[in-house]
This record gives C-alpha cells, structure tokens and sequence, in this order.
C-alpha cells in the first residue's frame, strides 16, 4: 500500500529563507531516494534538497524564487510500496557531489535505459565521461554552459571542479571529439615544456600588450571557426594602369591610391551581390548585415590591428585611400579609439606591398569571411591566340564552412575577380 508523504527542507543548518533557484522534478515523475529535488542557493552555498524516500511525485509546493527554511513543506510524493528511507542530507555547494562512475553511464544508452545505483543520487546522463566533482552550482552554471561535466578537469581540492575550470574548459575547447560521447572537448596533451637554454643561448622577451591580447582572439577564431580557403587571381593590368594614372593626376597632399583601396570598394559590391558573406553567426541564425564597414589589417611595431573604414560603400576610392592611410597612421603610432576597429562586417588583409605569392587569412570573428590579397605580378596569360603579359593579383578567401561553402565562395571570388579585371563593372 502507498502512501502520500510530504517532503520537507531537513536541516540545513544556519540557513535560513534561502532562495529556490530550480526546480528539478514535476508532478508525476518517479523519484529515487536521494534524487534532487530542487536547488537552493544562498550568498554563501548553494544546496540541493533531495527526495528522501524513492516514490512518484505528486505535487509541488514550492516555485523557482520562492524561499525555504528548515521544516519548509516542498512537495509531497506518494512513496512507493517497497521504499527505502534515505539517508541522505542536502549537500552544501561547499562539499562534492560525486557523479556516478563513467561505465554506469557509458552503458546506458538513454536516460529511460539507466539504472540509478542504490544511495546514488539520480542519473545526469550528459554524457559525463567520468566522475564528476563539482557543487550544485558550478554542475548548473555547466548545463547553462552545455558543457559535459565530466570532460571538465577540476583545478580545486580533490580535483574538485570549479567556475573558473569551466570558463577555462570553454576557452580551451578544440574541435576534437571526446571519444564515445561526440562531444567536444580539448582533449589535447600539455604544451611541450622545454629548457631552451640547455641548447644555447636565449633572450627572454614578453609579447606586446597587442599581440597578448590578439594572440587568445586568433587563436580561438583558428580553433571554432572552421575554416576553408580558396584562391583566384585577378588580372589588374588595366586596373593597375587606372590607379598610376589617378596618382599622377592627384592633387598634391593627396593619399596614394593603392590596390587595397579599389580591393575594399570592390569588396562591398560583392558583399552585396552576395549578402551571406556579410554575416555574422548568432547561435542558429545569421544577422545579415544591411551596412558595409569593412575592416584591413594594419601591420604596426606592435601587431596586427584591424580598423575598419564606415560605410565603405557609400565612399569614392579617394576617400577610401585617404580614409585608410590615416588609420593606418593612428594605428603605427597606437593611436586608433577602441570605436576605430568595432563593427566590421568582413576584413581584408593585403600583404601585397610586403611581397608572397599566396596566405590564408584567419577570419575576425564574428565575421564569416576575410579577403588576402597577396603582391601582383605579371605573368603570361593566354588570350586565346597568344601570351599575353598580364598583371595578376593573387587573392586568397577564407570562409566559414558553417555559414558559407565551397560553391558560394568560388562564386564570391569569381565576382570580385570580375570587378577587379574591368571596375566599370561597379556600375551595373
Ligand atoms: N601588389 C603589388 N604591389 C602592391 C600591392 C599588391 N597587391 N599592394 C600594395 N602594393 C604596393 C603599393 O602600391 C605601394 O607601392 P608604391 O610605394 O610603389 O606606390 C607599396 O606596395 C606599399 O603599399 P602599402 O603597404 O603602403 O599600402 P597598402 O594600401 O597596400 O597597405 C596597409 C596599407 C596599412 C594595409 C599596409 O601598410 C599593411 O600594414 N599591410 C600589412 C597587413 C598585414 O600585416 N596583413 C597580414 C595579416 S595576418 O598576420
């Protein structure tokens, strides 16, 4: 014969009117002793109440922002024919909670499947691929996180795992797959510890404040973007004649007009012709961008930064060059405002007046695609009936393969060769 119980908050010490954060069953589930019921959290701990007899729940009595005290009635659960009492007491956030070992878990195929061992709290079946140890919180702020525990290393006592572990699993993870469990992990050995000293001599010299602070950027854009490049040339002959000519013709004090320059007004009219590429990656959807700020790689003493040119758009090539050489002037001398580099729709990097035949660009998230431009060079080209000396501007583009594929990009590249080989096309 059942019975219905109330359940209420045992003992918890010197806590008192303590805030319900979650609730972690509803009417009508069945409980095992000892699995958690809900979650209290106080400035100081974080608790979870759990069932003391297994048995099905059949009304709640508390809600999420509710507060509870010792002897708080919390729900009640008609207890189950053959029910066990639990032992068990809320466990504070400053002890563990310790998972279940990882074959329990690893053999179950689905939560339905799984078997809560006796005095274990209930089954989280994330995925977690060994014991965990971690307070209720910190397991919380892993849910919100969509991090399996179990994958996390815990710096703290015991290999406890804590807050700042799971911001640092975040940082670090790679796209390598956790073996089993599909899930992503860092899974990557230590970085390689060497005395360099011991083979001769060395200077020790820390990094810019720049590159410490770009170096973590582009090395996360590197890990979670996947990235694809492709390549083209653009035959600039006529182009190139173009733009000595306007150079000679520039009044005195005017910017050089460079090829970046006519690469960055060019850029905007294939971003239109092809909005995805003007984009940005906001959980499952794209914010497509109805503004063309583009961005260009300044070399400076420093490192790279990346300023970016408003309304590229709307800006004749003069404007763009003169636009250009006096951020790339603020940006030697360190000078660029926070707002100089922010709102970038897509990047163009230009190594074209330091030389190389080709590179592929890390893209500047959260943009999806970012344009090389390498140094022009004649080169013999065939028109059909004979060679042809021919100024050729090697372009690279890197792209996001989760936004963007191989077709839309040959397509992107083949658009702006286009404009490159004849600019009246911007016209049309
Ligand atoms: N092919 C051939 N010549 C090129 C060229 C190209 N693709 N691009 C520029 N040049 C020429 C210019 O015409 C200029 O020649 P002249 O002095 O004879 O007129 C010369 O190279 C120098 O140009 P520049 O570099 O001063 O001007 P720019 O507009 O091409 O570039 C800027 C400006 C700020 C982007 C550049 O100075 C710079 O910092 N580039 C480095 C970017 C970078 O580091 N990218 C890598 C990022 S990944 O680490």
């Amino acid at each position: 014969m059942s019975t219905i119980k109330d359940v209420t908050v045992p003992d918890i010490g010197d806590f008192k009117n303590i805030p319900v954060i979650e609730i972690l069953v509803k009417p009508g589930d069945s409980v095992a002793a000892d699995t958690p019921l809900l979650t209290l959290e106080s400035e100081k701990a974080t608790l979870e109440v759990p069932a003391p007899f297994a048995g099905t729940v059949v009304e709640l009595l508390v809600a999420v922002g509710g507060t509870v005290s010792e002897g708080t009635r919390i729900a009640r659960i008609e207890a189950a024919a053959t029910e066990q009492p639990s032992q068990a007491l809320p466990v504070p956030g400053d002890q563990l909670i310790e998972e279940p070992p990882p074959a329990i878990a690893a053999s179950a195929g689905s939560a339905a499947e799984a078997v809560p061992p006796p005095n274990l709290p209930a089954l989280s079946l994330e995925g977690e691929s060994a014991p965990a140890h971690a307070s209720p919180s910190v397991r919380q702020f892993a849910r919100e996180l969509g991090i399996e525990i179990g994958l996390v290393n815990g710096s703290g006592p015991k290999g406890r795992i804590l807050r700042e572990d799971l911001l640092g699993f975040v940082k670090s993870r790679s796209a390598t797959a956790s073996e089993g469990t599909g899930a992503v992990g860092p899974n990557l050995p230590p970085w390689p510890q060497v005395d360099f000293a011991k083979f001769g001599a060395i200077e020790r010299v820390p990094l810019s404040r720049l590159r410490r602070i770009s170096g973590p950027n582009l090395a996360r854009n590197w890990v979670t973007i996947p990235h694809v490049t492709n390549f083209d040339e653009a035959d600039v002959t006529d182009l190139e004649a173009f733009r000595l000519k306007i150079n000679r013709e520039g009044a005195q004090g005017d910017a050089k007009v460079t090829m970046l320059a006519f690469l960055l007004k060019a850029a905007t009219v294939s971003l239109k012709a092809f909005p995805e590429f003007n984009a940005s990656l906001d959980g499952e959807d794209l914010i497509l961008k109805r503004y063309y700020h583009l961005g260009f790689a300044a070399d400076t003493p420093n490192g790279l930064v990346v300023p970016v040119i408003r309304d590229a758009n709307r800006k004749g090539i003069r404007d763009i060059a003169r636009e250009m050489a006096v951020l790339a002037e603020q940006a030697r001398q360190g000078k660029l405002k926070p707002t100089d580099m922010q709102g970038g729709c897509f990047s163009i990097s230009s190594l074209g007046g330091i030389g190389g035949t080709g590179f592929t660009p890390i893209i500047n998230a959260p943009e999806v695609a970012i344009l090389g431009a390498a140094r022009a060079r004649t080169k013999p080209l065939w028109d059909g009936a004979q060679f042809q000396p021919r100024l050729s501007l090697p372009l690279s583009l890197s792209w996001d393969h989760r936004v963007l594929d191989g077709a839309a990009a040959g397509r992107f590249l083949n658009h702006l060769c286009g404009l490159m080989s004849d600019f009246r096309r911007i016209l049309l």
